[in-house]
């Protein structure tokens, strides 16, 4: 179908590596989406490195873009608001009135939102965007794609079994999201090893499921940023009559675990790959530095997974 499909994207940009909007751009182009992305920081590189180096957008200057674009009749042509990495709760703060204006414009709009905050029981932004999140967002958002430590820090409750799992899952939608999507998860009462499991939820049908997918090994970032950019395109396919059935939103959410798997296997045959070439260099004598480098760096095949989007 020929509706209008262009996101409005609301997260970091980093010089070097895929995360953020570097993650979401270009799989979303090659889905067919216009993207406009608007970046909340603009950093060297993604938090796992030893150094960052960078600048955040200040909340006025958040207003001002966002001004220019409506003062020239932009914000009517979004069909999709996507957010994921902001890190400060002062300029989550002026995401409501931005929603408010998008919504005047297009009834339709589809807000996505990603409460990116940390994982592994570490936040990785200050504690104050929490309440942000819960209180000012979360009432605004059409499907949220939290991990399994963010879900529980929004929702009040650790999730360790499917008992709290299901109790997480209703205090989030009593919080406003429609479509709920913890995008990975281990429960410790599960304790299976290598078995990660997504687990969604959808009001409106009624559908609720989890999803088991196998752990790969790998320090990975940017595969919450990459798999909400997919959700986002894969759940608007199945809404071409402007309603999301349960199928659509399992059949979403298992295309996206699989392009996922697709994407982190090609991340790592390349990093084996270029693993393999530096051991090669080294018998020849090659840089130690250089070679440290690179094998610490992991970043998503974004560009050599053209393929799999
Ligand atoms: P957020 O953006 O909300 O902070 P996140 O970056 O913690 O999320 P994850 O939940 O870790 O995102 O990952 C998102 C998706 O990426 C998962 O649903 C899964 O498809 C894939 N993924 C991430 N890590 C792995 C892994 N180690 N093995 C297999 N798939 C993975
Ligand atoms: O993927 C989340 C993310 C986004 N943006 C920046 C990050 C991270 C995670 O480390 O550092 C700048």
């Amino acid at each position: 179908d020929n509706r209008p499909r262009r996101v409005l994207s609301i997260q970091s940009h980093v010089v070097h590596g895929y995360v953020g909007n570097k993650a979401a751009t270009f799989p979303l182009q090659v889905l067919g989406y216009e993207v406009d992305p608007l970046n909340a920081v603009h950093f060297s590189n993604h938090s796992g490195y030893p150094t960052v180096k960078g600048a955040r957008l200040a909340p006025s200057q958040l207003d001002d873009l966002t001004a220019g674009l409506t003062a020239n009749g932009i914000l009517g042509e979004y069909s999709h608001l996507l957010t994921g990495y902001v890190g400060q709760a002062q300029t989550l703060a002026t995401f409501p009135a931005l929603v408010k204006s998008l919504r005047a414009e297009n009834s339709g709009l589809v807000y996505l939102l990603d409460p990116v905050m940390g994982d592994n029981g570490k936040l990785y932004v200050p504690e104050d965007v929490v309440p942000v999140y819960r209180d000012m967002l979360l009432p605004l958002a059409d499907i949220i794609t939290p991990n399994g430590f963010e879900a529980g820090l929004l929702a009040g409750t650790q999730i360790t079994s499917f008992e709290t799992l299901a109790a997480a899952l209703t205090a989030l939608h009593a919080l406003g999201p429609k479509l709920v999507v913890i995008t990975s998860i281990s429960l410790e009462s599960e304790d299976v090893p290598s078995v990660l499991r997504l687990a969604a939820s959808h009001a409106p049908s009624q559908t609720r499921f989890t999803v088991a997918f196998r752990k790969r090994e790998g320090v990975f970032t940017g595969t919450g940023d990459l798999f909400s950019a997919l959700l986002l395109a894969l759940l608007d396919r199945g809404s071409a009559a402007g309603s999301i059935s349960g199928e659509d939103v399992k059949s979403a959410c298992v295309q996206a675990l699989i392009r996922m798997g697709q994407v982190l296997d090609e991340t790592s045959s390349l990093k084996i790959a270029r693993e393999a070439r530096l051991r090669s260099r080294s018998g020849e004598g090659g840089g130690q530095g250089e070679q440290a480098a690179l094998l610490k760096s992991s970043e998503l095949a974004i560009v050599q997974s053209l393929k799999w989007f």
